[in-house]
C-alpha cells in the first residue's frame, strides 16, 4: 500500500500550492501543521527538512529507489511531485522550460511581492502608531502586485493556462493570485486572469486542495493585538542570530 506523503503545513498560499497539487495528482497525504505564528518553523524536526525555516516542505517515505525524501522550497516540491507522477509536468523538454519558466516567475515574483503587500498590509506596526510612514511601502508592494497581474493578464490574452496545458505553474500561482483583490486591486481591469482564476477554482481537485487545513485558518489578528505580537515576534526582526536562538531554545 502506498504511504502517504507528510506535507509540512500551514493554510497559507504557500501551503496551498502543495495540498492542491497533491490532491490533483491523487496522491495519498497527512498533514503535519507548522504553525507559523507560534514560531513551529524553529523547531529542530522541521528545520532539519526545511533549513529556510520556512513551510512548505514534505517527506515522500517512497521517494527515489523507495527510499524517503524530504524537499523544501515549494517549486521543488511541485517539480518532485510532477517528476514523481509524470502529471502536469510535461517531460518534453521545451514544455518543460516553458512551464519552469511561469513557475519560477511565480516563487521569484508573486511569492515575495504579494508577500510584502501582505506583510505591509496586516502585520507592519507603524499601521497602528503612524501609518503615514508605511505608506511607500504599501504603494510599492501593491504596484508590484498590479504590476504582475497586468503580466499574466497579457499572458494569457491568446491562451487558457501560463504554459501549455494546466501545470504546476498554474498550481502554484494560483492560491496568490486568487487573493488579489484584498491587495486593492480592481479584477475587472484583469479580465483573462479573472477567467483563468475561475477556470482553475472549478477544478475539484483545486477546491480540495483549497480547503486543506481549513480548520487552521483564521484572520490576521487585529493590529495591536496579543495574537498580532505573539505572531510578530515569531514571524518579523527575524535575524540569522535570532533565528539560531529560536532553534536553541526549541531543542
Ligand atoms: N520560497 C518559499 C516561501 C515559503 C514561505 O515564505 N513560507 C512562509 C509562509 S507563507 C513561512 O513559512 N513563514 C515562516 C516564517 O516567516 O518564519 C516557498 O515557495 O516555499
Amino acid at each position: 500500500m502506498t504511504q502517504p506523503i507528510e506535507l509540512y503545513f500551514w493554510p497559507t498560499p504557500n501551503g496551498l500550492k502543495i495540498s492542491i497539487a497533491l490532491e490533483e495528482m491523487d496522491l495519498p497525504y497527512v498533514l503535519k501543521p507548522v504553525a507559523i505564528g507560534k514560531g513551529d518553523q524553529f523547531k529542530p524536526g522541521f528545520m532539519a527538512i526545511s533549513p529556510n525555516n520556512r513551510m512548505p516542505a514534505i517527506i515522500d517515505p517512497e521517494g527515489p529507489g523507495g527510499q524517503p525524501i524530504s524537499v523544501f522550497e515549494s517549486a521543488a516540491i511541485l517539480q518532485y511531485l510532477g517528476r514523481k507522477t509524470g502529471r502536469f509536468y510535461p517531460s518534453d523538454e521545451r514544455q518543460r522550460i516553458e512551464v519552469d519558466e511561469w513557475l519560477i516567475w511565480q516563487v521569484a515574483n508573486v511569492g515575495p511581492m504579494f508577500g510584502q503587500a501582505s506583510h505591509f498590509r496586516n502585520y507592519a506596526p507603524n499601521l497602528v502608531d503612524d501609518p503615514g510612514r508605511i505608506a511607500y511601502a504599501v504603494t510599492r508592494y501593491n504596484n508590484e502586485v498590479n504590476r504582475l497581474l497586468g503580466v499574466m493578464e497579457l499572458r494569457l490574452a491568446d491562451r487558457d493556462f501560463l504554459a501549455g496545458d494546466y501545470s504546476i505553474a498554474d498550481i502554484a500561482t494560483y492560491p496568490w493570485v486568487k487573493i488579489a483583490h484584498v491587495f486593492n486591486q480592481d479584477m475587472a481591469n484583469f479580465p483573462q486572469v479573472q477567467a483563468w482564476i475561475d477556470r482553475i477554482a472549478a477544478r475539484p481537485a483545486v477546491k480540495k486542495g483549497a480547503a486543506a487545513g481549513a480548520e487552521l485558518r483564521r484572520r490576521p489578528p487585529a493590529p495591536g493585538s496579543a495574537e498580532q505580537k505573539q505572531a510578530a515576534k515569531a514571524l518579523f526582526g527575524q535575524t540569522a542570530t535570532s533565528v539560531r536562538d529560536a532553534v536553541k531554545s526549541n531543542q
